[in-house]
């Protein structure tokens, strides 16, 4: 799988979302997903009108947003046309299927409505992508399925991967791919490695974030898109470190497609 082009991946995927994605990094030629985790809807726009043209997804969590209204995600929706890239809420959902479709549909924020797409827990069974895909929102509907988590200490077992994996196979055209850490987690090609805990030096926060290198997780763990948060926003200047983030991953990335790895 990740000796694969994104193109060639693109071809193979069967979810739309996934080769919409793979498709957008392909032509913009980066992996990086920016996870904009401010709490100003200000913020948000103008990191993403100085970095959107070198990212191929924005990450959300629009349940930290202090002033959040539709007009954010109106604006919003107008930065991820004209810069070409997608939305993914990190909803994390991980409820019995019901309640999920509830929270993706309702509420305030309507994520359905806006979102390309959405993170999954598997924790409660098949049943909770099973109610995402039932939804009919605007957009056609990704699904990421968590299989394993950065930090430190999570109680994640071996077992609850492999029951991870054989569920997203039942439903591989429903999903978009997993959020997980390692290349041996699953082998579908036509699915998206989504790995978060990524910084250029290798650290951890104070609360057990574990941050390997673009350099690491491209290489030895196999991400295919690449999830930077803190590394980017918190940075002095963020229209800087993106070019920083996105060269480093897309060098590795080129490293490993032509079997230099
Ligand atoms: N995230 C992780 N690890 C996971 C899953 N999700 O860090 O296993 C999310 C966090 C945060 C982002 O919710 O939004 O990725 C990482 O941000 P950071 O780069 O600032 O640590």
């Amino acid at each position: 799988r990740v000796l694969l082009s994104y193109e060639k991946r693109a071809e193979l995927a069967s979810n739309a979302v996934a080769k919409r994605l793979l498709t957008i990094m392909a032509t913009k030629k980066t992996n990086l997903c920016l996870s904009v985790d401010l709490t100003s809807a200000s913020n948000i726009l103008d990191v993403l009108e100085k970095v959107g043209e070198h990212i191929c997804l924005v990450k959300t969590h629009v349940d930290i947003i202090e002033d959040f209204t539709t007009d954010f995600i109106s604006s919003l929706k107008s930065l991820a046309k004209r810069f070409n890239f997608l939305i993914l809420e990190d909803r994390k959902y991980a409820d019995i299927g019901n309640t999920v479709a509830l929270q993706y549909l309702k509420g305030i924020y309507k994520v359905a409505e806006w979102a390309d797409c959405v993170t999954v827990h598997s924790l409660p069974g098949e049943g909770i992508i099973k109610a995402i895909a039932s939804c009919n929102g605007v957009n056609s509907q990704g699904i990421f399925l968590i299989a394993e988590m950065s930090s430190e200490g999570n109680l994640i077992t071996g077992d609850y991967i492999n029951e991870t994996v054989k569920i997203a196979e039942k439903y591989s055209s429903l999903l978009t791919g997993f959020v997980c850490q390692n290349r041996d987690t699953f082998k579908n090609p036509g699915l998206i490695q989504l790995t978060p805990g990524v910084q250029l030096e290798s650290s951890k926060d104070n609360f057990g974030q574990i941050y390997n290198t673009p350099e690491k997780v491209m290489l030895e763990k196999g991400a295919d898109v690449v999830v930077v948060g803190r590394g980017i926003i918190a940075a002095k200047s963020p229209e800087t470190e993106v070019i920083k983030y996105k060269e480093a991953l897309w060098k590795n990335y080129m490293k490993r497609v032509s079997g230099k790895m």
